[in-house]
Parts: C-alpha cells; sequence; structure tokens
C-alpha cells in the first residue's frame, strides 16, 4: 500500500542535450555543464547522475591526484547547490579501448583497461559523496554471436563485479540491464540476468539493479514486472524512467509518452512497494526532441517529473476495494474498465 513518499528526482547531464543523432549534428548550442547544475533545484530536481568524465572531464589526459582534486571541486559544487550524488557509471564506450567491449573483451590489455577506469570511477564516486556505481554494460555483448565465448564473458563480468567489491568495502554496484544497442545482442539483458550475478557474486547485498523503462520495453517485456521483480528481492536501487514507441532504436521519450498505461502501472509497482521510503531516487532518462528551439531545452525533464506525479496521484486516488473485489471474483473485464475509467477521468 502507499505510504505517501514524497519523491526524490535525479537524472544526468546528459539529459540535456544538443540535439545530435546518427543522421545529423547538434541543433543547439552546449549548455555547460556546470550552468545545468544550477537548473536542478528550480525544477524539482535534487540528484545527479553522473558519468565518470562528467565529474571529471577529459580525465583520460589527468593524473589520479588531478582526478581526485576536479573530484574534490564538484563534491563542494553539489554541497553549496543542495545536490546530492547519485551515482557514478564508468564511461566505458567512447575510448578506443573498448570497441570490442571492455570486461568482455577478448583483448587482455582492453579488459585491464576497463577495469582499472572502473577502480577511477569508484574513486570518483566515494570522493564526490556517492556510494554507488551503475554499470550500464553498453558493449559486453556481440555484432556476431560466434565473436567471444560467452560462458567466458559471463564469468569475466563475475570476476569484475567481484574485483569492484574488493575495492572499495561499501560501493554498491547497481547493473542498468539492456538487450541490445549497441550492441546487436548484450550479455546481461533483463533484470534476472544482473541479479543472477549478483547473487553469484561475492557479497549479494551490494550488488543490485537500476531499471530502466525503455530498455525493458525493448527486451520485449513489461517494465513494471522487472522493476517487480528486483523489489521482491530488496534489489531495486534505482529506475531510469522513460518510454519507448516498440523495438526500435533506444528512444529514452518522456515517461507516459508512448506507453500511458505501461507507465501507470511502473508507478502503483513503486508505490505498493513503498519504492522510495530509504531515499531511493525516481532518476529520469529522457532525451529532449531534437526538433525543439532554444536552449537549454529542459521542459522533457520537467514534464516527465509532472507526469510521474500525476499518475501518482491516479494510483493513490484508485479504489482500491473495487480493485481487491474484481480480483477475488476473477472478474478482470470489470477491473480493466475501472482502470480504463480512472486513467481517462470518466
Ligand atoms: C543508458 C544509460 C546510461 C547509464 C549510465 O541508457 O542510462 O546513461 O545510466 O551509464
Ligand atoms: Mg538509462
Amino acid at each position: 500500500m502507499s505510504k505517501s513518499i514524497d519523491y526524490r528526482f535525479s537524472f544526468g547531464p546528459w539529459n540535456i542535450s544538443e540535439g545530435a543523432d546518427p543522421f545529423g549534428p547538434d541543433v543547439r548550442p552546449a549548455h555547460p555543464h556546470e550552468e545545468k547544475y544550477a537548473l536542478y533545484r528550480q525544477m524539482g530536481f535534487e540528484g545527479v547522475q553522473f558519468h565518470d568524465d562528467d565529474v571529471v572531464p577529459g580525465l583520460e589526459a589527468l593524473t589520479s591526484e588531478q582526478i581526485m582534486a576536479k573530484a574534490a571541486e564538484v563534491k563542494t559544487m553539489l554541497d553549496n547547490q543542495g545536490l546530492v550524488p547519485e551515482f557514478v557509471a564508468p564511461r566505458l564506450w567512447f575510448d578506443a579501448r573498448t570497441i570490442d567491449g571492455g570486461y568482455t573483451s577478448n583483448s587482455a590489455s582492453d579488459r585491464a583497461y576497463a577495469l582499472d577506469r572502473t577502480k577511477q570511477s569508484i574513486d570518483i564516486a566515494r570522493a564526490i559523496g556517492s556510494k554507488a556505481i551503475v554499470l550500464w554494460l553498453a558493449r559486453e555483448g556481440t555484432y556476431i554471436r560466434e565473436a567471444k565465448d560467452a560462458k567466458l564473458a559471463y564469468e569475466r563480468l563475475l570476476e569484475t563485479l567481484n574485483a569492484m567489491l574488493d575495492h572499495d568495502k561499501e560501493i554498491e554496484i547497481w547493473i542498468e540491464p539492456k538487450p541490445n544497442e549497441p550492441t546487436d545482442q548484450a550479455y546481461v539483458p533483463t533484470i534476472g540476468h544482473a541479479l543472477t550475478l549478483s547473487y553469484a557474486s561475492n557479497d549479494h547485498t551490494r550488488v543490485k539493479g537500476l531499471i530502466e523503462s525503455a530498455h525493458a520495453l525493448l527486451a520485449g517485456l513489461d517494465p513494471s514486472d522487472e522493476m517487480a521483480f528486483a523489489l521482491a528481492h530488496d534489489k531495486l536501487a534505482s529506475v531510469h524512467l522513460n518510454d519507448q514507441n516498440g523495438l526500435k532504436y533506444d528512444q529514452d521519450k518522456n515517461f507516459g509518452g508512448a506507453n500511458l498505461r505501461t507507465a501507470f502501472n511502473q508507478v502503483r509497482v513503486l508505490e505498493e512497494a513503498g519504492y522510495g521510503s530509504r531515499g531511493e531516487f525516481i532518476g529520469l532518462d529522457v532525451k529532449a526532441m531534437r526538433t525543439q528551439k532554444g536552449t537549454p531545452v529542459t521542459t522533457h525533464l520537467s514534464n516527465s517529473r509532472k507526469f510521474f506525479l500525476h499518475l501518482v496521484e491516479k494510483y493513490r486516488s484508485l479504489n482500491q476495494e473495487q480493485v481487491a473485489n474484481y480480483r477475488d471474483a476473477r472478474d478482470y473485464e470489470s477491473l480493466e474498465c475501472l482502470i480504463m475509467e480512472h486513467l481517462l477521468g470518466v
């Protein structure tokens, strides 16, 4: 049942973007990250999600000391602005050493690079006051399945988790599954895969999941069921709410913009589990439409937050007694009508 949680919201600075897509360049001027952070509180967000190089731009060219000094500056900036760093994610998909993946690359030196960069991300996370690393395993997969030994790849992923847990005794690892893109097929496509790795690791209490709505939809799954699965294991550390219109490229549409009822059900599952009662964030990962004019474009973020809160109200005002009665009577036609009319406001 709902415990009337006051939700906390987060997003990453990459959500305020310039509109480039694989077929065309930027259409809006870049907005510097420092200026983006100043927008968070006024938009109703307090959590910031980072990639390692969002915290420390150009980190490849810097020494460890310089990296830690920059991280300390970012921590001060966050404290001054009343912002909370939710997580840091190693960006293991840009560098030439990650062309064929990092942890599962066939090249030993690529794998070593990936692990070093990941450990450095853990140090950066700790330095800015975050206890979590997100692993979106972008290129840990293949374009043709014969390219890698999949069994070995899973073993390598597990070894990586254990090395991370060992590197810092408090860090939590939140795995963000996605079934494809940029690879044809990824090795950790669903939360079930992620949590199996968690339980196989040396400390499963520190290995959890982050579920993105669009990623679940790309796997042909209902995001609310993916969330429920993680919640049943008390392993839903965060969410990336957004939307996706069918099995296409990753769209990161506004939450509820393509599948309103699916969005309602995500809210319902989160509310019923009391998600957020321990400070977990409602993270958004939404992309502004390329057609949008002006800069910086932030309306997709405020609107998605608003849609989420409207759906919370919809859930809280649903006649639960009627839901229970229809369930007991096995009258799902009436239950569907109740839900549809409630959502339609008639
Ligand atoms: C991609 C992911 C990514 C992670 C962090 O869809 O959302 O941005 O959250 O690497
Ligand atoms: Mg995401």
